[in-house]
This record gives structure tokens, C-alpha cells and sequence, in this order.
């Protein structure tokens, strides 16, 4: 008899600021979302959602550069309010899903998470699906846009009213964080991110190994005790299917790459929590790009167009899995067909991680 899977809460937390950009707009990507029905999309994956509605901050003051930095008390005040509306969804053992506001926000969202992680003795894994590398300090930052400092911030450089922001200092290593889809990095920040040691795939490293792969050295090492991240800055995508963002990049991950990632982020069964960035509909075309990003969170919830059913036994039948964390088979009470076993089907198992570094910096590598 198979137990029935507890039905997990997600909560929607909007963060309506665009203060940490360049171009304005990423304010209004909160209600985008709720507009191309994030809610209905949740409630469809079979979750409850409980929609937090947003929260309040000080208005984008569009002023210039002040020791350093652009907006920064503003970032603060934001990042301030996030982080305890993140920390107290979590001690309620919901999912939070941050609706971005531009990608500064994700170090109180961040923090806030792994605070959580120290107080329950849990790994956390942070993936962070971004054109860009957003390591960059006010002393090498062409800009001083906060929205390219957020990973810097979190790994602890940076103003310390942000880097402290969740009581740890720094909030988390640079060894758990991988970067995916990376296509535009300053020149100084390639040089800080190669002596930071960040393990970054970036977009050769997809066009060359391929997303499958990419993903499965990307979250290789996820066991049962993993709070998994995803901070998905919408840039991360191809310009051609997801025009609504600031800081467009051409080149990005395709819409069958993208279902591809987030799937394979469904698959480990340990996403924790979630921020969705950087969606700008003062730039998108009907709202098609928040169309896309809730396909996409759909997906990065589990849904797939057939589920994967294996036959009980056959696992051992091919002997014991190189990476059981990640084969295991999880149970699934799909709201269509019903309780499944699913897992990784015969060659579609995940690679043992080659745990080897630096292989795939090809970008940084030729700044
Ligand atoms: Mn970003």
C-alpha cells in the first residue's frame, strides 16, 4: 500500500521594486504573473497555494550613483522585508515563491533560506539560471546596479547591512552554488568569480555537453536532506521566447532546454524554494513571457506530458545506482491518473557527477 504524499503549500510572495535595475519595469512583474495565473498553475500540480499578495517598500527614486551603488538603502529596505516574509514561510513548512522585482532581491529571499538551513541542519544547493553572473562589487561594477551584485552579496562581499542580512556571514559558499546558462559576465567579475571558485555552466558548456548533462552535474550530490534553491532570472531564456526582460542576452537555453531544466530540477523531488526575476512587462509582447516563465514553473513543479512509470524490482535488476539520491523512485499523486511510482527510466538515469571543477568556464575563460 502506498502512502498518499502529504500535499505540499506553496506561497506566493510578490516583491514589486525594480530599485536594484537599470530599466525600470521589473516592479510590475509580480502581477504579470498572477495575470498569465501562476496561482491556477500551482493548484493544477495538485499543491495549495496561498497568494501572500506584496509587499510594500519605497518607490524607485531613479537617482544616480552613491558611493558605490545605486539605490542601495532602498535595496535594503526590500531586501529587509523579503527575508522575513521568506524565513516565516519556511518555519510554516511552505514553499516560497518570490515574484520578482528585479534580481537584487534575491539576497534577502537567499538569506533568508539559508538561515532556515543552519537552524535545521540541512544542505542547501542554490541554482542559479541567469545570462549573467551577477558577482560583481561596487569596486569592479560598471553600473552599481544591485541586480548584478546579489551572488557577491550573498557569498559576502558587499555592503554589510545586505551581507548580513539573514544573520550569517556570509549567507552561503560559493561551493554551493551552481550558475547555469551564463552568456554576458564584466571582465573584472570573470576574474572574481574564476579566484571565488563559483562552478558555473555556462553557454558553451550547454551547446557542448548538452542541457542533460549540464543538469545532472548541476545537481549532482542532492540527497534527501537538500533544500534546493532555483533563482530564476527570466534572462536566463532566449531572447526570441522571452523578450519581457531589461538585460536581454542573445544566445540563452531554447523552450525545449528550458522544459528540460526544470524538469530535471523536478525530478530530485527537493526544491525548497523558489524566486522568479527580472520579468519585465513594460518590455514583454502580451504578456508572453510571464506565459512562458508559469509554463516553465509548472514543469519545475512536476508536471510532464506522460509521467514516467517503472516496473517495481527493475531498479536492482540493473544493478545498484551510481547516484541512489538522485534515482530513487518517488511516489506522486498526479491530480489526472492518480498515485505513481516515477523515477529516472532505463537511460534516462542521472551520470555520477564528475566532481572535477573548472572544465566548464568557457565564457569567463575568454574574457
Ligand atoms: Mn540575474
Amino acid at each position: 500500500m502506498i502512502a498518499r504524499v502529504p500535499v505540499r503549500t506553496a506561497s506566493l510572495i510578490g516583491v514589486p521594486t525594480d530599485v536594484g535595475a537599470s530599466a525600470r519595469g521589473a516592479s510590475m512583474g509580480p502581477e504579470a504573473l498572477r495575470v498569465a495565473g501562476i496561482r491556477e498553475a500551482i493548484l493544477h500540480r495538485g499543491m495549495q497555494v496561498i497568494d501572500r499578495g506584496n509587499l510594500s517598500g519605497p518607490a524607485n527614486p531613479c537617482g544616480l550613483r552613491n558611493g558605490g551603488y545605486r539605490h542601495l538603502q532602498e535595496v535594503i529596505e526590500w531586501n529587509r522585508s523579503l527575508h522575513d516574509a521568506v524565513l516565516a514561510e519556511l518555519a510554516s513548512n511552505r514553499l516560497p515563491i518570490v515574484l520578482g522585482g528585479d534580481h537584487s532581491i534575491g539576497i534577502g529571499s537567499i538569506s533568508a533560506v539559508a538561515r532556515h538551513c543552519r537552524e535545521r541542519g540541512r544542505k542547501l544547493r542554490v541554482l542559479w539560471l541567469d545570462a549573467h553572473a551577477d558577482f560583481n562589487t561596487a569596486a569592479i561594477s560598471p553600473s552599481g546596479n544591485l541586480h548584478g551584485m546579489p551572488v557577491a552579496c550573498l557569498c559576502g562581499f558587499g555592503p554589510p547591512e545586505l551581507v548580513a542580512i539573514g544573520g550569517g556571514m556570509p549567507a552561503i559558499r560559493p561551493e554551493w552554488l551552481r550558475l547555469v546558462g551564463v552568456r554576458s559576465v564584466d571582465a573584472e567579475e570573470a576574474r572574481f568569480v574564476h579566484e571565488q571558485g563559483l562552478e558555473v555552466f555556462d553557454m558553451r558548456c550547454i551547446d557542448e555537453i548538452g542541457m542533460r548533462e549540464t543538469m545532472s552535474q548541476a545537481l549532482a550530490g542532492i540527497d534527501g536532506q537538500t533544500h534546493l534553491h532555483v533563482s530564476f532570472d527570466v534572462d536566463f531564456l532566449d531572447p526570441q521566447i522571452a523578450p519581457g526582460v531589461g538585460t536581454t542576452v542573445m544566445g540563452g537555453p531554447s523552450w525545449r532546454e528550458a522544459q528540460l531544466c526544470m524538469e530535471m530540477i523536478a525530478d530530485t523531488g527537493q526544491l525548497g524554494s523558489l524566486d522568479i526575476v527580472e520579468l519585465n512587462p513594460a518590455l514583454d509582447v502580451r504578456n508572453q513571457t510571464a506565459a512562458f516563465a508559469v509554463e516553465l514553473i509548472e514543469s519545475l513543479l512536476g508536471k510532464a506530458t506522460l509521467v514516467r512509470r517503472r516496473a517495481m524490482g527493475r531498479r536492482h535488476a540493473r544493478g545498484p545506482a551510481k547516484s541512489p539520491e538522485l534515482s530513487r523512485v518517488q511516489r506522486i499523486d498526479h491530480p489526472d491518473a492518480g498515485l505513481f511510482e516515477v523515477g529516472p527510466v532505463a537511460g534516462c538515469h542521472f551520470q555520477p557527477m564528475d566532481e572535477g571543477r573548472g572544465s566548464h568556464h568557457a565564457v569567463l575563460d575568454r574574457l
